[in-house]
Parts: C-alpha cells; structure tokens; sequence
C-alpha cells in the first residue's frame, strides 16, 4: 500500500491556504487511498522567533484542527512531530549527508531569514537546517508520496535528493518519495497581496482567511481582496494575479476550474460575492466541528498519543537502519564483538 507522510506547522493560525492546499486532500482523499500519516511538525516552529506558550497552544489547535477537518484516526496516524524522537535522530544522519551550499539555495530559507532581518532578530542556524529534519520526517516513514501545497516543492525534492545520495553511499536504506499536489489552489495567494502566498506567519491579517474566523470575518476578507486594473473576468495568472487567485479559490470550494469559472462572471463584484459564499460554506463545517472537539481536549490528546506510539514503530526500523547503514556501532553486547574484530 502506498505510504503517504505530510506536515503542519504550528507557527500561526491555520489559513485557507493550508486547507484548500493541503488538508482538505489529506482528509478526503489521502487518508482513504494510502496508509497515511498527518503530524503536527511542532520542531519547525521552533525555526523563527517564538514564544514557548503560544508553539504549544497551536500545536493543539493545528491536531484538532486536523480531526476537525476530516482527518480519522480510524483511518490514518495523526501524531505530534516531538513525540517521536525517531525525527531528530535521523536529522543529524542526514546533515552528515546534505551540504551548505544545497541548503542556503532554498528558498523558504532566503525568504524567512530576510523576514527575521527585516525585524531586527537574528536568523537562527535551525531554519537553515529545517529542510533536512524535514526530510527527516518523511524518509523515517519509508513514504511514497508527500502531499503539499507547491511552496514545499522544493523541500520534497531535498528529501529525494538525500535519499537518493544516502543509499548510493551506504546501501539501500531508503524510499525515495515524491510530491503530489493538488489540481487546483496548490498555491493560494494573499488576498491583499496576490503576487505572494497565503502563509500563517504573516503581518498582512487583513489578506489571510483564518480557518477559525468568523463568517462575517471570513466574508469581509474575500469581498475587500484586491483585484487587477481591467474589468472583464479573465484567468491570467501572469497579468491579473488578483483575479485568478479569487477564480482558484472559487474553484476549490465550489468545484469546477478556474478558465470556466472566468466565462460565467461579468463583474469583479459578483465574483467576489460568489467566492466569498463558497469559502464561508467550506470553512463552515470545520468551525462547527473544531468547537465540538474542544469541549472534549482528552479525546484530541489519546488521539495524539496513539498516533505516536503507532508511529514510533512504524519509524524505528528504517533510522536504526540508517545507524548501522552509515557506520555507527549498534549497541548491545550481542553486536558489538564481531563487528569490531572485523574492521581492520
Ligand atoms: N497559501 C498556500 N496555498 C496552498 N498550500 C499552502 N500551504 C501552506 N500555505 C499554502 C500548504 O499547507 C501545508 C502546511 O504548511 P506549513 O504549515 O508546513 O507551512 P508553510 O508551507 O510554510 O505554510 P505557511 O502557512 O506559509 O507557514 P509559515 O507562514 O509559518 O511559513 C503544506 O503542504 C503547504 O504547502
């Protein structure tokens, strides 16, 4: 069966970018199809200024806004990254593996690390590392496919490229996975700012439709989005940012795709209208049901605790490969004799 590994990480409020690019395939399809696992990659928010409480509440949230969002425990793993030190032991294997050079051209690196300068902060060497205890994270899974949205492309491509090295140099240790995305809206932008993402960690709140916000709120946000000088509804991408970016939404939510949708408008207005409905009634049965699950938070936490036991055993046999495979001594007196009476 193919194994499926993705991740969320808890350094904001969940957006609609992180539903309509990821979650909501998870839930739907993924965790169907596959033998899936969903974490909460709480060691990736550790990567930027933050504040302690805050990593742990969202850390909470982002679960139960996972379970909130469709995902089953019945059907899938949903664990807490730091629950499993299998992650981080395999990060520093696979730094012996990566290279400087590989890690300063990622491009989440060059943008957050510019963010943090902006701000006066210091950029911490873990968000230059990130991408590997990313890799990490899914190669410790044997995962076949990491569904993402397309900002992570490049971090999956790191993770292929590591596997791939790792076992030339040290013998067949690992799956060499691969990113799928979705169709549409594998990139949604901001609202306010359509030539950038839709991410959880910026200061323009006014462009970013929070999961949990409120209807009205929700609406508001979609109805004041910027839009392109021109008036006829065209897909562009290239031309009319703005537009296509509501067109993708549209179409996410409601179905369709997006160069239809564009024929069937004739006016900004009604499209925003239109997107905004469809976004309110998407959003609306994971509010209802994140607000159930909170009145229950020890269901959330078995869940979670489960899904890292289970996960656990699922990543211990490929790191422990991985030891043995790149020359550290096992321990254990049952191995430790042969093995050095053999080295010459
Ligand atoms: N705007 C987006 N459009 C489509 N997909 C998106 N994803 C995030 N933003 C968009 C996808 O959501 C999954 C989880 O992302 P993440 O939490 O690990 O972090 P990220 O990709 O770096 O997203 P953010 O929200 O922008 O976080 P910050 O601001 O902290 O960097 C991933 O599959 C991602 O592709």
């Amino acid at each position: 069966m193919t194994r499926v590994f993705s991740g969320i990480k808890p350094t904001g409020h969940l957006t609609l970018g992180n539903y309509l690019g990821a979650m909501r395939q998870w839930a739907a399809v993924d965790q169907h199809r596959a033998d899936a696992l969903f974490c909460v990659v709480d060691l990736h928010a550790l990567t930027v200024h933050h504040d302690p409480a805050r990593v742990r509440r969202l850390s909470r949230q982002a679960a139960t806004l996972l379970l909130a969002s469709g995902l089953d425990p019945a059907l899938c793993t949903l664990f807490v990254q730091s629950h499993v030190d299998e992650h981080a032991r395999l990060s520093y294997l696979l730094e012996c593996v990566a290279t400087d050079g590989e890690m300063r051209r990622m491009i989440q690196y060059k943008e957050k690390a510019a963010r943090e300068q902006r701000r006066g902060g210091s950029v911490r060497l873990s968000l230059l590392t990130y991408p590997v205890l990313m890799a990490a994270d899914i190669l410790a899974y044997g995962t076949d496919e990491v569904p993402v949205g397309h900002d992570q492309t490049q971090h999956v491509e790191l993770a292929r490229d590591l596997a791939v090295r790792f076992n030339q140099r040290y013998g067949h240790t690992f799956v060499v996975p691969r990113a799928t995305n979705p169709s549409v809206a594998a990139r949604v932008m901001n609202l306010q700012d359509p030539l950038s993402k839709m991410g959880k960690s910026d200061d323009t709140g006014p462009g970013i439709v929070y999961l949990l916000d409120e209807p009205d709120v929700a609406r508001k946000k979609v109805m004041r989005a910027v839009t392109d000088s021109g008036r006829d509804v065209v897909y562009d991408r290239e031309s009319r940012p703005g537009v296509a970016n509501l067109l993708e939404i549209l179409a996410a939510c409601s179905g369709g795709n997006p160069e239809a949708l564009a024929g069937v408008y004739e006016s900004y207005g009604d499209l925003k209208r239109d997107a905004a409905e469809a976004v309110v009634e998407v959003l609306r049965p994971v509010r209802e049901r994140h607000g159930e699950l909170c009145a229950d938070p020890g269901y959330v936490e078995g869940v979670l605790r489960e899904g890292a036991e289970r996960a656990r055993g699922m990543a211990r046999p490929t790191v422990d490969a991985a030891y043995r495979a790149i020359g550290l001594l096992p321990a254990g007196s049952d191995t430790g004799a042969p093995v050095l009476n053999a080295v010459r």
